[in-house]
């Protein structure tokens, strides 16, 4: 069973992903999610981009009950999500993808702003990540690198701790 924790904070990212609202994530929520990434990102391909986002797609797709409603439940990602602890390729692969996608300049770092603008993009809203970044930045070199984002994301996608930095990857938890 997920914890409570681990529903909340997967939740705000449903949530975000949930473009229109209606409590499932379907193929259309990812293509709005897609649309909102092209649009802001600068040098990175834009089909690239929109792969990495509907990717997502067919993995949550295969855990929703079949034969059930035609989207992706909250409770059906919190099952794939507790079965992430055995995919740990998986779930770095789809960090070193997203990695790539939030890396706008392909410097091979992620600044501050190329954070904040993940934030805005992912949520769809101008949100703080004043807070959050120093923590994620684990070295304090101003900068996160392949290895501390993909640290992070594993721990938000894999992990149960509050207290850990990559359980607001996404920035702070929402309601
Ligand atoms: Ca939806
Ligand atoms: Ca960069
Ligand atoms: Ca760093």
């Amino acid at each position: 069973m997920a914890s409570e924790f681990q529903r909340r904070k997967v939740g705000g990212v449903f949530r975000a992903m949930d473009a229109d609202g209606d409590g499932l994530l379907t193929q259309a929520d990812f293509q709005a999610l897609a649309q909102r990434w092209t649009a802001v990102a600068g040098a990175v391909d834009p089909e690239r981009l929109a792969s990495v986002m509907t990717g997502w797609w067919p993995v949550l797709r295969a855990a929703s009950v079949p034969g059930g409603d035609e989207g992706v439940s909250l409770d059906e990602v919190l099952r794939v999500v507790e079965g992430l602890g055995d995919m740990a390729d998986a779930v770095s692969g789809t960090a070193d993808a997203m990695f790539e996608a939030i890396d706008l300049n392909g410097d091979g770092r992620i600044s501050r702003s190329e954070y904040g603008a993940l934030i805005e993009t992912w949520n769809g809203t101008p949100s703080a990540t004043d807070e959050i970044f120093p923590r994620l930045d684990l070295d304090g070199d101003g900068h996160l690198t392949r290895d501390e984002f993909r640290t992070h994301w594993t721990e938000f996608w894999s992990g149960d701790d509050p207290n850990a930095p990559g359980s607001y990857v996404f920035g702070a938890l929402t309601e």
